[in-house]
């Protein structure tokens, strides 16, 4: 409660309370389905409903977003503001085992203390969408989702060597192992065989690719995307194994990749990777074979980042006994196993170019190889691996000629074959977990594995399970899950076991909001073609390559199953900025930092936590929290408070206040929330300086300042006397200023390469989206990553390449 100086009592708690309270009984935030206004869907990343409750930084992006709904609701648009729970996965279920609890009732308490927390900032979601991932109504399409990837063959089983974390008794994505630890427990992870579901992301890599240009998104997302699904263009190449003629029984050969055929007369040994089949075929010809055996032995406890770090020394043996030969010059070559040959990429299996490969170069050094230059680096010795391109050399009749010509020859005259090859692999999706969605398919010995049927979804989760880990799924301990009958021969059959990757639940949950009571369909035909795609998507940068990634390939598989009309789900990406502790540091329950916004706003209200958090700094940049800081938000509402004692019908208008309230609606749109703040700062100070405020100046400061401080907006609309919620007014219109015109330059690496004529003022956003959709930019840029962008307002963008 806040104490002014004379007259008023500002009590937040009593007055947003009341406003919470009328605001939820009129339903004033629910979105209407066709309405005639135009719509908006405005999305938050639902969070995780953990033990720990809201976070100041969840606070953050949801202030953002909600500012902005209110003040499109506000220009008259038809607004989907939703809110739900990403409600399966692993620390409730840890926090279970641990508590002896069931992770269903712990969701339960949680997700209660997050909406209660959420309504206490005065939040404008539509409550009526709420969605949770781990009740059955939604889970069942989670499922049905499952059973249209597999029929389609995007879904399949495989034994693969696994990232097994074993205090979590589970299989982790790679994106899951951090620095060879699990992202969870923080426990180091092996590799283990398992027969595992996955889903064929891959089958999608170009488009995933391809579209990311069309995406209104940061674009360090947009690169990091690109370097996961990471494209190479290459060729495989053939290596026949010299042997005894007794031995050899058909020409056996071994492939390889390469993105460097023009360095095939530099290939001085090939190298396979330790999984390679082709070590079992030649157990009877290689000498060392036990040796071999051993080395193998120790590389499978490596995680593929620890086998791939530059950083790490390399090791290796070679196959004794057996040899290759170079199709360019016909040399017999060694063969050798190493770790830094993965199986997961390209035939797992490489020539090895010492004079033109770092990694090559050490191990050459390393093992006394043969390195032999075929590229002309310009200088007479090779200190190291010369990684660039130039004119052949050493290499017979292609001599003279450059890299780039000398690739498609040598492929074609050694009989290769040019592809494209994708780092991006196939995602991996079944967990040997309790508490996520069942995988609907039931395993016959005799008919393989069938889809469950979609009128027996819900597959529920069975309640008679220990789930406390035992290496294996936990849904094998329940008897009334495990009896089932074959779908086709009415045999005895088993259930799967495993349940899926709670990212599948994230990925599809944009669209359940739209309809999210429907039990025929996953959503009605009619509403999707209404509100999706999603036109603003806000949450942390932290989901650049996961949630972000697997949603994109999640809804181009609901297109082409005839779900959806569109391809990418969130047009438009807006990154919030991590909110740090006051020390600087992340906050984080060991170090005892961690600011809770429940204290904030009992304190200080949800107005000013709201005001406080936006007034920080940019969206997206990193902040600390700064208790000094709040007061200065305190203040202000102190302020404005004071200032509506000093309204009078007759006094006359100021200019300015109107120019500045004219610009706070475009900051908004530009979530530029920081600077729009500090104007609504400086209007109550220049209203605050006169004798006597004209009310159409107080009521448009207000109006301006209600989608960021809205129980107080509404409090005092209502003291000036009106009836209705200050929401329902329309935003202001202002006198626009005709722009003045100036000329624009884009410049790459300092150079001018583009100049057009734009209004002055454009925002910063508005303009990069010109240069970047110029034609003649676009071939500077193709194929190429940018370092860095310089912008000068009104005048260049240098684009450093
Ligand atoms: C010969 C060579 C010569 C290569 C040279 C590079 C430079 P990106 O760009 O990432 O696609 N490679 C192929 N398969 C591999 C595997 N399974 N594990 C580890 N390394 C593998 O890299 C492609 C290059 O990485 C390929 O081109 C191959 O080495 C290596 F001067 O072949 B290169
Ligand atoms: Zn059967």
């Amino acid at each position: 409660m806040f104490y002014f100086k004379i007259k008023m009592k500002y009590d937040h708690q009593t007055i947003e309370q009341k406003w919470q309270k009328i605001w939820e009984k009129s339903q004033a935030d629910q979105a209407i389905d066709f309405s005639q206004k135009p719509k908006k869907y405005v999305l938050d990343m639902f969070p995780y409903p953990s033990g720990a409750g809201l976070h100041v930084g969840h606070a953050e992006g949801y202030t953002a977003t909600d500012i902005y709904c209110r003040y499109l609701r506000m220009n008259g648009f038809n607004v989907l503001h939703p809110m739900g729970w990403d409600a399966f996965g692993l620390p409730t279920e840890n926090y279970a085992i641990k508590v002896k609890r069931n992770p269903k009732e712990i969701t339960k308490e949680n997700t209660n203390r997050f909406r209660r927390q959420l309504k206490s900032l005065g939040f404008s979601y539509d409550w009526l969408r709420e969605i949770n991932t781990s009740q059955p109504d939604y889970y069942k399409w989670t499922q049905w989702l499952f059973l249209s990837l597999f029929k389609k063959n995007l879904a399949y089983q495989r034994k693969a060597p696994v990232n097994w974390c074993q205090s979590c008794q589970t299989v982790l994505a790679r994106e899951q192992v951090i620095n060879g630890l699990c992202e969870r427990c923080k426990k180091p992870v092996i590799q283990k065989e398992l027969k595992q579901w996955f889903f064929k992301i891959t089958a999608y890599a170009e488009e995933l690719l391809s579209e990311l240009d069309k995406l209104d998104w940061p674009e360090p997302i947009k690169e990091m995307q690109r370097n996961w699904i990471a494209r190479s263009e290459g060729a495989l190449t053939n290596f026949k194994i010299l042997a005894k003629k007794s031995e050899i029984k058909k020409s056996e050969t071994i492939s390889v990749f390469t993105t460097r055929p023009d360095t095939l007369f530099g290939a001085t040994y090939l190298v396979l990777a330790p999984e390679h089949s082709l070590i079992a075929n030649y157990k009877s010809r290689i000498k060392n074979y036990k040796e071999i055996l051993d080395y193998i032995k120790h590389t499978v406890v490596k995680t593929e980042l620890d086998r791939t770090d530059l950083a790490k020394e390399k090791t290796g043996v070679e196959l004794r006994g057996v040899k290759a030969i170079n199709p360019a010059t016909k040399e017999a070559i060694p063969i050798w196993v190493a770790d830094y040959v993965l199986m997961s990429y390209g035939t797992g299996a490489i020539m090895a170019v010492p004079a033109h490969d770092s990694r090559d170069f050490e191990f050459a050094k390393k093992y006394k190889l043969t390195i032999k230059q075929v590229i002309d680096n310009g200088q007479k010795d090779l200190g190291q691996a010369y990684t660039g391109e130039g004119k052949l050399v050493n290499s017979g009749g292609f001599n003279g000629l450059n890299s780039q010509k000398a690739k498609e020859k040598i492929v074609s005259f050694v009989g290769g074959q040019k592809i494209t090859q994708y780092k991006l692999r196939d995602w991996l999706i079944s967990r040997q977990r309790y508490w996520g969605a069942p995988i609907p398919i039931i395993h016959c010995a005799n008919c393989g594995a069938q889809a469950v049927p979609v009128k027996d979804l819900p597959v529920e989760l069975p309640a008679d399970v220990d789930f406390t880990p035992h290496g294996h799924s936990p849904l094998k301990e329940s008897k009334k899950f495990k009896e089932v009958k074959c779908l086709k021969c009415g045999g005895q059959a088993e259930r799967e076991y495993d349940t899926m990757d709670t990212f599948i639940c994230s990925s599809w949950y944009y669209l359940r909001y739209i309809d999210p009571k429907n039990q025929k369909n996953i959503a009605d035909d009619k509403k999707v073609k209404y509100w999706l795609p999603v036109d603003v998507y806000v949450g942390g940068a932290e989901h650049a390559v996961l949630h972000l990634l697997y949603s994109r390939f999640i809804t181009k598989v609901l297109r082409d199953v005839g779900v959806i009309n569109f391809g990418e789900p969130f047009i438009k990406l807006k990154n919030q900025g991590l909110i740090l502790a006051e020390d600087g540091r992340k906050m984080s329950k060991s170090l005892g930092n961690v600011i809770s916004p429940d204290e904030v706003v009992k304190k200080y209200g949800a107005d000013v936590t709201r005001m406080y958090e936006m007034f920080m700094g940019p969206l997206e940049e990193a902040k600390p929290w700064d208790t000094k800081g709040i007061m200065g938000i305190v203040r202000f509402i102190e302020r404005v408070c004071l200032l509506s004692d000093k309204v009078e019908k007759s006094s006359p208008s100021i200019e300015r206040i109107q120019n500045l309230s004219g610009k706070i609606g475009q900051e908004i749109e530009s979530f530029k929330f920081n600077t729009a703040v500090a104007k609504l700062m400086i209007i109550s100070n220049e209203l605050s300086g006169q004798p006597k405020i004209s009310q159409t100046d107080f009521e448009l400061f207000i109006k301006v300042l209600a989608p960021f401080a809205p129980h107080l907006s509404e409090e005092l609309w209502q003291k000036l006397g009106n009836k209705q919620s200050i929401f329902k007014e329309n935003w202001p219109r202002f006198k626009i200023v005709k722009a003045k015109e100036i000329e624009f330059v884009t410049q790459i690496n300092g150079k001018v390469r583009d100049r057009f004529r734009i209004d002055a003022d454009l925002t910063e956003e508005k303009i990069k989206r010109l240069v970047y959709s110029s034609p003649k930019i676009k071939i500077w840029l193709a194929n190429k990553s940018i370092k860095k962008e310089i912008f000068v307002a009104n005048k260049l963008l240098n684009i450093v390449i």
